[in-house]
C-alpha cells in the first residue's frame, strides 16, 4: 500500500469539462486518502461550499498594481503553486490545460522545493485549438516536454498532439470518467411531463454553445426527426451561438417543439429524461457529456469527430456520422426512436460501458499510478 500524496490541482475553475475532470478527480483523491489543494482563481464550481477531509482551497489574487495594463494572473498563478508547494511540502502539481497552467507550473517548480514533480493533463481545445496558433505553439510544446508527466483524454488527442506539436515522449492516455454514484438513471417521470406528452420522445444537447460544437447541426437533425417520429428537443447550457440556433428554430417554425434550460447543475437529473443526446462536434477530444448520458442510460447520436468514437461504440452505446452528416445522424436517430427494442439494447449497453470502462475507481487509479511513478514510489 502506497503513502498518501500532497497533490496540488490547478484547472479553469467554472464550467467546462477540464474542470469538471479536475475536481472531480480532486473529490476522489481526496477520499482516497491523498491531501488535495486546489490553486485557482476561484472555488471550482463542482467543488461545493461544505466542509470536505482533505479538500484545501488556495485563492489565487491578482496584482492590479497601477503599472500594469493586464493584471499578470499567470505570474501570480505561479507564484501561488510555488508558495503552495514549498509550505504543504506538495509531492507534485497536476494542472489540467496547457495554457497557462503547464507553463505557470514550471516556473513554479523552479522557486519550489527541489522534489517537486510536474503533471500536466491535456484537455482537447488546449492543442487542437491553440496549438495551431504560432504564437503559441512553441510555449506550448516547451511545457509540455518539461513537464514530468503528460497525460490526454483519448488516444486521438494523443495523436494530434504528436502532430500538430512534434512530440515524441510518452503521453499517458486517462479518459474522463463519471462517478457512478451520482451518474446513474434517475426517476424523472413528473419532470418528463413538463416537456413532453407520453407518446413523445425527447433530444437533448448540453454543451457550452461554442462554434466547435455545431449547434445548428442539432437543430437541422431535429427538424428531421420531428417530422417522422412525435418529439421534442431540450437544450442545456449557453454560449455565443445560442442567439444563431434560437433565430434558425424561429425561421423554421420549430419553436412549439425546442425548450431551453440554460446552465443546470444536476446534470444526472435533467439528462435522464432524454431518450438520446446528440453531439455533432466539429472537435470533441472526448466528450464527457456523451459519457455523462451514457452512465444514465441515455445513448449519444454524434459525429465521429476526435476522440467521440473511443468512447460511444457505433451501433452499441449509439451512433456515429461523419461531421457535419446530419441526414445520416437523423435516420439513426429515427431508428433509435422507433424501436423500443433496439433502444432497451442500447440502454443496457451504455450503463454496462460506462460502468466498466470509464468508472471513477478505474480512472482514479491510472492517475495515483502515475503519481508514484513520477516521485519515484511504484
Ligand atoms: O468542450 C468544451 O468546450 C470544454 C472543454 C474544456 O476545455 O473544458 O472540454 C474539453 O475537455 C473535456 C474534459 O476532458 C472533454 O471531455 C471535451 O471533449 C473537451 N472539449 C473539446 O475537445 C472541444
Amino acid at each position: 500500500m502506497n503513502e498518501g500524496l500532497k497533490i496540488g490541482i490547478t484547472c479553469y475553475p467554472s464550467l467546462g469539462g477540464s474542470g469538471v475532470v479536475a475536481t472531480e478527480l480532486g473529490k476522489l483523491l481526496a477520499e482516497r486518502g491523498h491531501q488535495v489543494h486546489f490553486i485557482t482563481h476561484n472555488i471550482p464550481f463542482r467543488l461545493g461550499s461544505s466542509f470536505q477531509k482533505n479538500i484545501h482551497y488556495h485563492e489565487v489574487e491578482v496584482n492590479d498594481y497601477y503599472v500594469f495594463r493586464y493584471p499578470p494572473y499567470d505570474l501570480s498563478l505561479a507564484s501561488k503553486m510555488a508558495q503552495v508547494a514549498n509550505l504543504q511540502q506538495l509531492d507534485l502539481l497536476h494542472v489540467h490545460y496547457a495554457v497557462p497552467h503547464a507553463v505557470c507550473a514550471y516556473l513554479a517548480k523552479q522557486m519550489a522545493h527541489p522534489d517537486l514533480k510536474v503533471v500536466t493533463t491535456l484537455h482537447g481545445t488546449d492543442i487542437t485549438v491553440l496549438a495551431q496558433d504560432e504564437s503559441l505553439k512553441d510555449m506550448i510544446r516547451f511545457a509540455i516536454n518539461k513537464s514530468d508527466a503528460v497525460t490526454a483524454v483519448s488516444k486521438d488527442l494523443i495523436r494530434e498532439t504528436r502532430e500538430l506539436l512534434d512530440i515524441e515522449r510518452p503521453i499517458d492516455l486517462t479518459y474522463n470518467f463519471v462517478d457512478k454514484r451520482v451518474y446513474y438513471p434517475r426517476d424523472c417521470s413528473q419532470l418528463r411531463s413538463e416537456f413532453a406528452y407520453p407518446f413523445e420522445k425527447i433530444m437533448m444537447h448540453i454543451s457550452n454553445f461554442r462554434p466547435v460544437k455545431r449547434v445548428s447541426d442539432v437543430v437541422d437533425v431535429f427538424a428531421r426527426v420531428q417530422e417522422k417520429v412525435a418529439s421534442r428537443l431540450v437544450f442545456v447550457g449557453e454560449g455565443p451561438d445560442m442567439p444563431k440556433v434560437q433565430c434558425k428554430i424561429r425561421e423554421m417554425g420549430l419553436e412549439d417543439r425546442v425548450h431551453f434550460l440554460g446552465k443546470q447543475d444536476e446534470i444526472a437529473q435533467v439528462i435522464s429524461l432524454a431518450d438520446c443526446l446528440l453531439l455533432p462536434s466539429e472537435k470533441e477530444s472526448f466528450g464527457l457529456v456523451a459519457l455523462e448520458a451514457m452512465a444514465c442510460g441515455v445513448p449519444t447520436i454524434g459525429s465521429e469527430a476526435g476522440g467521440i468514437p473511443e468512447l460511444v461504440t457505433h451501433g452499441e452505446t449509439g451512433f456515429l456520422a461523419p461531421i457535419g452528416e446530419t441526414e445520416t445522424m437523423a435516420e439513426y436517430a429515427i431508428q433509435l426512436l422507433s424501436q423500443p427494442m433496439l433502444a432497451q439494447k442500447m440502454r443496457e449497453a451504455c450503463l454496462h460501458r460506462a460502468r466498466h470502462v470509464f468508472c471513477n475507481d478505474l480512472i482514479a487509479r491510472e492517475y495515483e499510478k502515475i503519481y508514484y511513478r513520477v516521485l519515484g514510489k511504484e
